[in-house]
């Protein structure tokens, strides 16, 4: 059998599968709003990819005041209330183009698929949209200590998988992972716009762009 450059490809969430980005940025808009705090689509651009509670700092550095810990738990607690409601009525309508035929493409050559999600809501969405089978493993917000940009979420799914870090390839639509995906020596596919992701080895509007054969096309190796 050939020998890929590739053996497994780690997916982003949201963003990347699904565009949940659109629920997180009306939950925070809610919450800036009762707090008084200027924040637009601009701003929240920043909290792509990163943890909850490192995107409420982000927030709360907005608006100048300091708040207490326990505030700050109330706070994320209510945000991920208003975020939950709205992903409980996520169909598989909602994934978005060119997932499924990818993934199901990859499986199909013997490549293994993961979710790398900075989300505590990971399991909640994929049961939503009815597409976990399609993954060999899942790994989220519950399972690690450090966010995106750090590699760690990237590193304990490619050990889950069994495959070199080298071998894997991250797909991702957020600055700070595809950072994640580089410190963890990774190669990264950026998802969206290439102005914004210009870190990625390779960018793509969406996964309706990529196949298999065009995975193998990417980098050549020299062994
Ligand atoms: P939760 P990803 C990330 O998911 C989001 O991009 C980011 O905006 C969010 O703050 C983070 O998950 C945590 O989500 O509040 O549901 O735990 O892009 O890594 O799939
Ligand atoms: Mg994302």
């Amino acid at each position: 059998m050939q020998t890929m450059w590739f053996d497994a490809c780690i997916f982003d969430l949201d963003g990347v599968i699904v565009d949940t980005a659109k629920y997180h940025f009306l939950a925070w808009k809610r919450l800036a709003d009762m707090l008084d705090i200027p924040f637009s689509e601009k701003e929240n651009e920043k909290l792509k990819g990163v943890s909850r509670l490192a995107s409420l700092e982000i927030i709360l550095e907005l608006s100048g005041k300091k708040y207490t810990d326990s505030e700050k738990a109330k706070f994320a607690e209510m945000k991920n209330t208003w975020y939950v409601e709205f992903v409980s009525r996520m169909t598989p309508s909602e994934i978005l183009p060119g997932a499924i035929e990818l993934l199901t493409d990859l499986k199909s050559h013997g490549i293994k698929t993961a979710i790398g999600s900075a989300s505590k809501n990971t399991l909640l969405i994929l049961e939503k949209i009815r597409i976990k089978d399609l993954f060999d493993t899942v790994t989220d917000g519950n399972m690690v200590k450090s966010a995106k940009p750090d590699p760690e979420i990237f590193l304990v799914t490619a050990s889950i998988l069994n495959v070199k870090p080298e071998k894997c390839i991250v797909f991702e639509d957020s600055v700070a992972g595809i950072k994640a995906a580089h410190k963890a020596g990774m190669y990264g596919i950026g998802v969206g716009n290439k102005e914004i992701l210009i870190e990625a080895d390779y960018v793509i509007n969406d996964l309706s762009e990529m196949s298999f054969l065009k995975l193998t096309a990417l980098k050549t190796i020299n062994q």
